[in-house]
């Protein structure tokens, strides 16, 4: 039941719902008396406890609360507990004082905790941000204590007590103290004015530009909860490829809008600059950044943003990259580009994050190696409110990339990590793959840069070079399709991704169960099952699609499907054929010391352990090397075997996906039980595409008959071939 109404946003939402579905038929499996459509509530359902020993035992700890919210974020705060746990505990949690009676919540920060509580911290200090709920005892009594040193502490910390509660975790016992590792826990949208999404799957842009800023949509809100929930505290709102109207007064002012109503749960806006901006929008004939005029149209920018939003968070920006302009068409570099603008946003207190994602066309280094070599030579260059922001891998969030070079490289610089949540080459929002898990090997993964233990992890929190200033981006998979991503378990990666921000060191395995637990409900054999299904499905993924380290067989533009004899496009480093390099004598990118020597921009370890073949891990064999096709792999069967076989182990795992979650029909809502069956139909169905496809392709150059245990191809290549895509979602509209 949907049982939070006195949110602000509740009312109109469920209006709008209802009318968005005024002429549907009552769905069958859908809950009686809820209005809202499964999914839109993401984890924030809140749901009667169903063991009924459980919910007495919480019935018993918090008869009451004790908190007088003090300020907007405060109260949300407590308008979360209270209807939160009242609904969970199928009873009002209602105001209480210290004196009277009962178990209670005792909710305040510190400075407005009465002083008998404060001996509970003891020596402890609570970061900013950061919480303590702990069971305390206060004669026969016992009491749970929520503090926090500030508003958003105490927000977030109210999250993870009803966290607690929805995921059936005792209370008992209860101690922790959190706060986030990372300082910047940023969404990336790639939403243009128009609405549209570049790489959306899920519908169209939530921020409806035209009828901001008076048209305040509930959806702002829930958004803004939904991101607050998890601990991300920014949200840049418009997309990396940069429309300069959104720097016009029109613009700021719906900027100013969304700001608002994000500001009380602790997230701050930040917009792309497209470096033309002084041109485009500021009647200059440059955007030279050494240039006076330029530089002041800047500062006058940032002025005028900040009297709008006092507490914008800054520019972010794509510059020289995929055609978008930047500091090197007037001959300067990146580093100038980014301390010009550094310098206007500077005395507000903004900052710049400027992607390292850059690879040019007139430069035929392999592109793997661009951005280190562009980028690794300026560290300590940089304005100290100038972040970099490198995308995990250093091609483009591939299925599976090693990490990208830059991590640990740049001790002087502070540095964003940046992930695509949005499935652009994972299979869009049609299939299952578990986001968590690829995050989790990217993190974990040991930069050697500091000596072992320098782990991507110690990057994002800032703790391997002592940054203060440091984070996780990630690139929303967010519209306005009901349920906000489109395939239900999309859910499941906006969630991972927002706490792996403020914890990076979280385990893909405790996000997942707790994912399942706060939107399914707490049935073991359903928390287990999908728990198991969702760990098993980024590795298929990986298998069906770019196996034993192949990267970016996409298909052109879309990169919907497979494309790997694509090989007509002006760019090299854009044809699939670029990537694998297959021919006669076998497949994969040369980038040991006898190629393009990429794995030379590595800490010498990995660099080892990546250049030489018997070393390399096979799950990125053809990404440092190209191997004969009859090369014998560590199970004993050739390249071109396990190539097939990898291929096909990805189609059966998601047959066994699906055969899982059609065990769990009874245990699960019909509707998203039926919506889950057909995307996982097509996944299944996509999954073989890509194995014949690629297999077929590959064998007019091994020459090689298909190995045992490869399923053989439903048509020949050339159907494949032919296959077209023009309104695949997701493309860059022509006016960027
Ligand atoms: O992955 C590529 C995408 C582009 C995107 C670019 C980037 C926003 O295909 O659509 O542009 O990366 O990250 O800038």
């Amino acid at each position: 039941m949907w049982q939070t109404p006195s949110l602000p946003a509740r009312p109109a939402i469920i209006l709008l719902v209802i009318l968005l579905f005024a002429d549907c038929p009552m769905r069958a499996g859908a809950d009686p008396g809820n209005p809202l459509p499964w999914g839109y509530e993401l984890w924030l359902k809140f749901a009667p406890v169903s063991d009924s020993v459980l919910a007495s035992q919480y019935r018993a700890s918090l008869e009451g609360i004790v908190m007088e919210p003090v300020g907007a974020t405060q109260e949300i705060a407590y308008r979360e507990l209270t209807e939160g746990i009242g609904n969970m505990l199928s009873r009002p949690l209602l105001p209480r004082t210290t004196t009277s009676g009962g178990n209670l919540l005792v909710a305040a920060t510190l400075d407005r905790l009465p002083t008998r509580f404060r001996e509970f911290l003891g020596e402890r200090k609570i970061p900013a941000e950061g919480f303590l709920i702990r069971e305390v005892a206060d004669g026969p009594r016992k009491h749970i204590l929520l503090t926090a040193a500030d508003d958003a502490g105490l927000l977030y910390g109210a999250y993870r007590l009803l966290r607690l509660v929805q995921t059936h975790r005792p209370l008992s016992g209860l101690d922790q103290l959190d706060a986030p590792k990372a300082r910047l826990r940023m969404l990336n949208h790639w939403d243009n004015l128009d609405r549209s999404i570049e790489r959306g799957y899920a519908g169209f842009s939530i921020f409806n530009w035209h009828t901001l800023p008076d048209f305040r949509d509930p959806r702002y809100e829930d958004y803004a909860r939904a991101n607050a929930s998890l601990g991300i505290n920014a949200t840049a709102v418009t997309n990396v490829n940069a429309n300069a109207l959104v720097l016009t007064e029109a613009y700021i002012d719906k900027a100013r809008a969304l700001a608002d109503i994000f500001r009380p749960y602790g997230i701050r806006l930040y917009l792309t600059a497209r470096f033309s901006a002084p041109m485009e929008i500021g009647g200059l004939d440059t955007a030279d950044p050494l240039d006076p005029r330029v530089s002041a149209w800047w500062r006058d920018k940032a002025g005028e943003i900040y009297r709008a939003i006092p507490d914008f968070g800054g520019f972010l920006v794509k510059a020289n990259s995929e055609g978008q302009p930047g500091p090197q068409n007037y001959g300067r570099s990146h580093r100038e580009g980014a301390n010009m603008l550094a310098d206007a946003l500077g005395p507000f207190g903004g900052n710049v994050i400027w992607r390292a994602f850059v690879y040019s066309e007139e430069d035929p280094e392999d592109r793997a190696k661009q951005a280190y070599s562009e980028f690794a030579p300026e560290d300590g260059k940089f304005r100290d409110n100038v972040l970099l922001q490198v995308k995990n891998g250093p091609i483009d969030f591939q299925p599976r990339e090693p990490i990208h070079p830059l991590f640990g490289a740049m001790p002087e610089t502070p540095l964003l990590v940046e992930f695509q949540i949005t499935k652009e080459y994972l299979g869009f929002a049609t299939h299952l793959a578990f986001l968590p898990k690829l995050f989790e090997e990217v993190l974990q993964t040991d930069t050697y840069r500091e000596g072992p233990g320098s782990t991507v992890a110690r990057v994002v929190d800032g703790s391997l070079h002592g940054k203060a200033l440091s984070g996780m981006a990630g690139v929303a998979n967010i519209g306005t399709d009901i349920n906000w991503t489109g395939h239900p378990f999309g859910q499941a990666d906006w969630y991972g991704f927002g706490r792996l921000a403020w914890d990076p060191y979280l385990s893909s395995g405790q996000l997942a169960e707790e994912w399942v637990r706060a939107t399914f409900g707490n049935d073991p054999v359903l928390v287990a099952s999908l728990k198991d299904m969702m760990l098993r499905s980024r590795e298929a993924v990986v298998n069906y699609m770019n196996p034993l380290g192949l990267h970016h067989l996409f298909d052109t533009g879309h990169h919907y499907g497979p494309g790997p004899w694509v090989d007509d496009l002006s760019r090299p480093e854009w044809n699939p054929v670029y990537y694998h390099q297959a021919d006669a004598s076998g497949i994969g990118f040369d980038r040991s010391a006898t190629g393009s020597n990429a794995v030379a921009q590595y800490a010498p370890e990995l660099a080892t352990r990546y250049g030489s073949l018997e070393t390399c891990p096979e799950e990125f064999l053809l990404w440092f090397h190209h191997v004969p096709w009859d090369y014998r792999l560590r199970s004993g069967h050739t390249l071109w075997e396990g190539l097939g076989l990898k291929y096909q182990e990805g189609v059966d795992t998601v047959v066994g996906m699906l055969a899982d979650w059609q065990e769990l029909e009874s245990r699960l809502p019909q509707e998203v039980y039926r919506d889950v069956s057909m995307r996982l139909q097509i996944q299944l169905r996509e999954a073989r595409w890509w194995k014949y496809a690629c297999m077929q392709y590959f064998r007019t150059f091994s020459g090689m008959d298909f190995p045992q245990g490869m399923e053989p191809p439903e048509h020949p290549l050339e159907y494949y071939k032919a296959l077209r895509f023009p309104f695949a979602p997701g493309i860059r509209p022509r006016w960027n």
